[in-house]
């Protein structure tokens, strides 16, 4: 895939002129984007063909990751990396007069997805391909991806995000590969001459799935993966069936948008749709690649692995059952074994809100069939653990129950394999969440820590940290990212602290720079930047930040002069458009932006910042800039988190309670360089079995804490009148489900100390450094090689 400068000037004229019929010099940037963008396709698609030509060839074992969700961002710069051609192409793009940067940021950014579930997805893609194992991403090409935020007034309003209003070069349209999915219809039975069951299927509303396929390019490895996107149409030479345009609308709607749902769901019909549709689809792609190998059924599990990532994609067993009992006439017991040994399951979170259950009547209505297969499931699971299990235990396990269907349930029962995203995560689901299971299937439970891959939270999205990173250590650590370790030996090494503060203060103009330009707001790129980003959810706490930043509000009113840290606190977060008290939050905190940054006693000693329209390209701006990274959910509300990682790794320090994947941050960075608060998991747990905790008591005995809540219903703020109250009466009223005021003063606490620990500039350096040299062990290539070695057994391609 080499390339020298100058052959590349030659091609980039000659792609550009061939698509546009005019110079590049003339094109727009959207244009100089798509020919940059058709050239580099160009140039891996040899590679492409060659990686699955081979896996067929060598009837690799290949892994399948179903994910209702994928963030992968904007891949040109992505792309350029893996294949090693990032500089050259930067050169000769500069050569041409044209800015790299400037053309890669006319890419429009995919937003199939609703946080970090969808990014790991996308991270796991990279790592896949990037660590040489034979797999495939398998998901949704929604029309719309999530909702365009925009704040009017200080609320949240949602735009629709036409991402695909340019045309998108990295997808291939493969007709060719498209497959009916059946929804409805009747069903019954009719006995064979040789005494064998067959299932007749008939009145079904027939959709057709068409891929769409996405190369997944490894890192200078010539491995390039396959990412396929379904998306529903109406079957060819069938048009007559849809004639009405409410028929055809409803066929268009399945694949039409993204549910923007984060850590909860919405019990809606077109919802099941959309996860049967692509589970579906990408079973059946799956088995008719298998039967071209010719092999014996038995042989399945060894060829292909399926992962569901969350139980979105949960009907891929049934589906899979469905077809080797009815289309291929394998026995149950076969087709059990088969499937069980295929598919394996994350889960990604404790919330009961966000497990999904689909009431039976509609299943039952949408799938008959899948209905059938589940309740056999079910009936086979009963009988046999309840003489070994006993009544009780064995009926909480059911799959069904009072009217619904626990995908869940049915996601442990049909695999072999359950893992939770981090160690903590994992010991939860273990002795609570999921303990009847563990006593069933000790076996099938495993951890797998989440990961993030380097390559685009620090190459791409850090090319300072990058250079300066090559200049102390050398290279390694970009193929090897536990090399960064060495980094370690220059922590007293006062140049090289100084030139990490160089770095992470070019990083923090550059976003000044955004916030001037997009926001028009001033903001001292010296002060100490506060970076909170993710989706905004009650649990992840960000009111527990805004408490804090009241509080420095109120001391900088009683004494202009009180000794505080200039601090920016910068805000990155979407509500779900029906997740009222979040989008109430996001009220509050731009009400309080708009107070306290035009409060001229306050002389720039706080400011707000919170962006409009958070996602995979503004975390690429804001990470490197971070002095803190805020990861601050209650106690073991989070499953592992992800920003935490990212942040990490550009030399951000966390504040942290001991959730998720922060315990780990914390064993991994040392006590002394991390700020831990707050009640711990078992903490938490307890209060919830003994009822005790009481908000209003916390309110009533500290006076500090009951000057800032008062703030919220004082007037203070303006324009919050009715959020202000809602939001107190939740805390204090209504018994605060977060434990937000238990955590206060802790959280206080460490807030200080870390004001102290960046005066010295010496000290928070060395932190920062320890960070980044300590944040190796979260990449996904490691957390990727564990899932291919622990649960799909695959081995990277030497
Ligand atoms: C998220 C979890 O909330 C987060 O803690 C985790 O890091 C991420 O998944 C990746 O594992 N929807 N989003 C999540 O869980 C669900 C369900």
């Amino acid at each position: 895939m080499a390339f020298d400068v100058q052959e590349f000037k030659k091609e980039y004229q000659k792609t550009f002129e061939e698509l546009f019929a005019y110079g590049y010099e003339d094109g727009s940037k959207t244009e100089q984007f798509i020919a940059l963008g058709d050239l580099v396709r160009g140039r891996y698609s040899e590679d492409w063909i060659q990686t699955i030509t081979a896996y067929n060839k060598k009837q690799e074992k290949q892994v399948y990751y179903f994910s209702m969700e994928f963030l992968p961002g904007r891949m040109l710069k992505s792309n350029l990396l893996n294949m090693g051609i990032l500089d050259c192409v930067k050169q000769g793009m500069e050569e041409l007069g044209l800015d790299l940067d400037e053309v890669a940021r006319a890419e429009v950014d995919p937003a199939l997805g609703n946080g970090g579930l969808g990014r790991l997805a996308s991270c796991f893609m990279d790592s896949i391909a990037s660590t040489g194992l034979a797999g495939n991403g398998n998901g949704i090409r929604y029309r719309y991806g999530l909702f365009k935020q925009k704040f009017i007034n200080g609320y949240q309003i949602e735009l629709p995000e036409n991402w695909l209003r340019n045309r998108n070069v990295w997808e291939v349209r493969k007709e060719n590969k498209a497959v009916i999915v059946r929804f409805g219809g009747d069903v019954s039975f009719t006995q064979d001459e040789d005494g064998r069951l067959r299932v007749n299927h008939v009145n079904t509303r027939d959709i057709l799935a068409v891929p769409y396929d996405t190369a997944q390019v490894g890192y200078k490895n010539g491995i390039v993966n396959n990412l396929r996107l379904w998306s529903a149409e109406i079957p060819y030479g069938d048009e007559a069936r849809f004639s009405t345009e409410q028929q055809r609308e409803e066929v268009k709607r399945i694949t039409e948008v993204l549910y923007p749902d984060d850590s909860n769901y919405e019990g809606r019909l077109l919802r099941v749709q959309q996860e049967y549709f692509f589970s579906s689809a990408g079973v059946q792609s799956i088995v008719r690649y298998f039967k071209r190998l010719k092999l014996d059924w038995s042989l399945f599990p060894d060829k292909i692995a399926i992962h569901i990532n969350d139980t979105h994609p949960t009907l891929a067993i049934p589906e899979l059952m469905r077809i080797l009992l009815d289309e291929e006439g394998l026995t149950w017991d076969q087709a059990w074994e088969i499937t069980k040994k295929t598919v394996s399951y994350t889960n990604h979170t404790i919330l009961q809100e966000a497990m999904e259950r689909w009431p039976e009547t509609m299943i039952q209505d949408l799938l008959p069939r899948i209905y059938q297969i589940i309740q056999e499931i079910n009936r086979r699971h009963i009988d046999k653990k309840a003489p070994l299990y006993g009544e009780d235990l064995t009926m909480r396990t059911a799959i069904i129950a009072n009217g619904q269907i626990k995908m869940a349930n049915l996601a442990i029962i049909g695999s072999h394999s359950v893992n939770g995203v981090a160690k903590l995560h994992t010991d939860i689901l273990v002795a609570d969440t999921l303990h009847d299971f563990y006593v069933m299937y000790p076996q099938k439970f495993n951890n797998k820590t989440n990961g993030i891959t380097q390559r685009r939270w620090v190459q791409i999205a850090n090319e300072n940290l990058t250079a300066m990173l090559d200049e102390t250590i050398g290279t390694d650590w970009k193929s090897d990212p536990e090399d960064i370790k060495i980094l370690k030996a220059h922590r007293d090494n006062k140049e090289v602290l100084d030139k990490l503060e160089q770095v992470k203060l070019a990083n923090k103009r550059r976003f000044a720079e955004y916030a001037r330009k997009e926001m028009n707001l001033e903001i001292d790129p010296n002060a100490l930047f506060d970076v909170q980003i993710k989706r905004l959810h009650a649990y992840k706490r960000q009111l527990l930040n805004v408490l804090h930043i009241l509080d420095r509000y109120l001391q900088l009113k009683d004494d202009p002069k009180v000794n505080l840290q200039k601090r920016v606190f910068i805000f990155g977060a979407k509500a779900a458009p029906s997740y009222y008290y979040a989008k109430q939050i996001i009220k509050l905190i731009n009400a309080i932006a708009d107070l306290i940054n035009n409060d001229p006693a306050i002389n720039d000693k706080i400011k707000i910042v919170f962006v409009e329209n958070y996602g995979v390209s503004l975390a690429e701006l804001i990470i490197p800039a971070a002095d803190i990274s805020e990861q601050i959910s209650l106690a073991g509300k989070e499953a592992s988190g992800t920003s935490n990682m990212k942040l990490m790794s550009n030399g951000a320090v966390t504040m942290a309670t001991l959730d998720g994947a922060n315990v780990e941050i914390r064993d991994n960075v040392g006590d002394e360089n991390i700020f831990i608060f707050g009640l711990k998991s078992e903490e938490v747990q307890e209060y919830y079995r003994n009822g005790v905790y009481n908000s209003r008591d916390i309110y009533d005995k500290n006076p500090r804490l009951k000057r800032v809540l008062n703030l919220l219903i004082d007037g203070t703020i303006p324009g919050v009148e009715a959020e202000g109250r809602d939001i107190f009466d939740s805390l204090v009223m209504y018994n605060d489900e977060y434990f937000l005021l238990k955590d206060f003063d802790s959280y206080i606490r460490a807030q200080y100390e870390a004001d102290t620990a960046f005066s010295d500039r010496d000290r928070w350096n060395r932190m920062a450094l320890m960070n980044i040299a300590s944040s190796g062990p979260f990449s996904s290539d490691y957390t990727i090689l564990r899932y291919a070695d622990e649960i799909w057994k695959i081995k990277p391609q030497s």
